[in-house]
């Protein structure tokens, strides 16, 4: 079988370019300034805010108290009377970007600081829900499991979880499940895709119902993803990717099975996605950085240095050690100082989501 899959260098960063990050996302954080790149992605802004405040903050660098007022205020311009949330002011309100301004809002402590007003906003959310459980991201109608995702967990994180009818929404997520992989697909019947598979397990672990997958089928599939280079597709045949580090390893966390991926092979992957000039990560090494790829970057380290807990391919690589195999070793220590725990169900970090009354369930082996 034909692997596509690119290759990985002595020529690509092999460390973590910390400071490089912070200096490319502080850029991005300013919504008064409306840089250029800024203005090419207004039409998901409330997201890109949501990547980069996130980003920094698991890099422990969120302390610009005026950036965070200004976020704040951005957020009220794009609060439509329905209680809905845009991507940016003028633009209509839609569940991803719903659930990107409450990420933010719950991360800066400020859901109840009247920027939005939660019995809305939340009715807003039950208003998408249909008869079959499914919910549709909009008022146009399109179904996805993505949009049962940002539902769910937006209610949770508003912590109003009862006003939606969580028993109908699962069995939606579940008839998104494909017996043949053990995956998930947006539509009943749509082919497996990594992403999709973190929205439906992120589903199933807020309500606990977990224990209606083939944990063992679906992790099988999910460690296939990875390819010679370290990298993960998001779905066989296709090209490695970054942001699959997230979508696949998230997954792999919240069921158990995180270490059965190469995590020295992901972690050089992951490094040689960096940009040594401007800072930020990547989809494949080489090309152009963006916040979507950075956070998804920080944040699939995050999980490797902090949640891994097994160590069989470590083992099995120890006395094949190269010189710079025992460099990149030494990266897992400055990577687990340096980036902060990450939950895997709301990539936001860990702390934050400790300070609610939310239940998450996890699977373990
Ligand atoms: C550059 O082309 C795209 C293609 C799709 C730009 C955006 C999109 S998207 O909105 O449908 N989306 C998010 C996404 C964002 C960016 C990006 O953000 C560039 C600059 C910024 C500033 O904030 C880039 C890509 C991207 N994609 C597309 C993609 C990811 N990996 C490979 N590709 C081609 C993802 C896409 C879908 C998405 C996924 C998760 C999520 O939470 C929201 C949207
Ligand atoms: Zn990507």
């Amino acid at each position: 079988m034909l692997t596509r899959d690119v290759e990985i260098t002595a020529k690509h960063v092999q460390h973590l370019l910390l400071s490089k990050h912070v200096q490319y996302l502080q850029k991005y954080a300013v919504v008064s300034n409306e840089s250029y790149e800024q203005l090419m992605v207004e039409y998901l802004r409330m997201s890109g805010i949501y990547w980069t405040t996130t980003a920094l903050q698991l890099m422990d660098s969120d302390f610009d108290s005026a950036g965070r007022q200004d976020i704040l205020s951005m957020i009220k311009t794009c609060v439509h009377p329905n209680g809905g949330i845009s991507a940016a002011k003028g633009h209509d309100p839609h569940l991803l970007y719903t659930m990107s301004a409450i990420q933010i809002l719950v991360s800066y402590d400020a859901l109840n600081d009247n920027i939005i007003d939660i019995d809305k906003t939340v009715s807003y959310i039950v208003s998408l829900q249909k008869t079959d459980g499914s919910f549709m991201g909009d008022s146009w109608g399109e179904v996805d499991v993505r949009f049962s995702f940002c539902a769910i967990a937006s209610a949770a994180l508003l912590n109003r979880l009862n006003a939606i009818d969580l028993d109908k929404a699962i069995d939606f997520v579940m008839q998104c499940n494909n017996t043949i992989d053990g995956g998930f697909g947006s539509r009943p019947g749509s082919e497996s895709h990594a992403g999709l598979i973190y929205c439906s397990l992120g589903c199933l672990s807020i309500a606990g119902e977990l224990h209606r997958i083939d944990a063992d089928l679906l992790g099988w599939w999910l460690a296939e993803r990875q390819l010679p280079s370290g990298g993960l597709n998001g779905r066989p045949e296709k090209l490695p990717d970054l942001c699959y580090s997230w979508w696949v390893l998230s997954s792999m966390a919240i069921i158990g099975r995180l270490h059965w991926i190469d995590k020295h092979k992901l972690l050089r992957f992951i490094l040689a996605t960096q940009d040594d000039e401007t800072g930020g990560f990547s989809d494949r090494p080489g090309n152009m950085v963006d916040p979507f790829h950075t956070v998804f970057g920080l944040a699939g380290l995050s999980l490797l240095s902090h949640k891994y807990s097994c160590e069989p391919i470590e083992a099995l690589s120890e006395n094949s050690d190269t010189n710079s195999d025992s460099d990149l070793r030494a990266q897992w220590k400055v990577i687990s100082d340096k980036i902060k725990p990450i939950n895997p169900v709301f990539c936001m970090t860990q702390s934050v989501i400790d300070k609610t009354n939310i239940k998450l369930q996890y699977l373990s082996l």
